[in-house]
């Protein structure tokens, strides 16, 4: 998708520090980290802008992103992370490209309802 920051990095046409790479995902640092480690697991293709376009047309490469911040969290002793998407502007969203951040390194502690 033209003008799309992450597709642009998916290409190598930006620079990124990548965590891990294969045909169909990419994992790198977040330039603006929120937490010791914060990384963003994309596929590279531009599949949807969000969570609200995951289908079933779309859905096993979410499940591949999933794997790889499974393979990711093993790999770096994560004891704890967190995985979050933003959908929408509202939910702070700032890429269109669908992507998952993958936090840990400090109090993830969070209190639901
Ligand atoms: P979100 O707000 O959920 O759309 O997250 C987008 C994230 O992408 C945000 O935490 C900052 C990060 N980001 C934006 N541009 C770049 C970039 O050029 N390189 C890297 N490594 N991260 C970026």
């Amino acid at each position: 998708m033209p003008d799309c920051i992450f597709c642009k990095i998916a290409a190598g046409e930006i620079p990124s520090n990548k965590a891990y790479e294969d045909d169909d995902v990419l994992a790198f640092h977040d330039v603006n980290p929120q937490a010791p480690v914060h990384l963003l697991i994309i596929p590279k293709a531009h599949v949807a802008a969000g969570a609200a376009e995951i289908t079933s047309e779309n859905s096993a490469l979410v499940g591949h992103c999933f794997e790889v911040a499974a393979k990711l969290a093993k790999e770096l002793h994560l004891e704890g992370f967190r995985i979050v998407t933003n959908n929408g502007a509202a939910a702070g969203q700032t890429v269109p490209h669908l992507h998952f951040h993958l936090l840990a390194g400090r109090d993830l502690t969070l209190h639901l309802g």
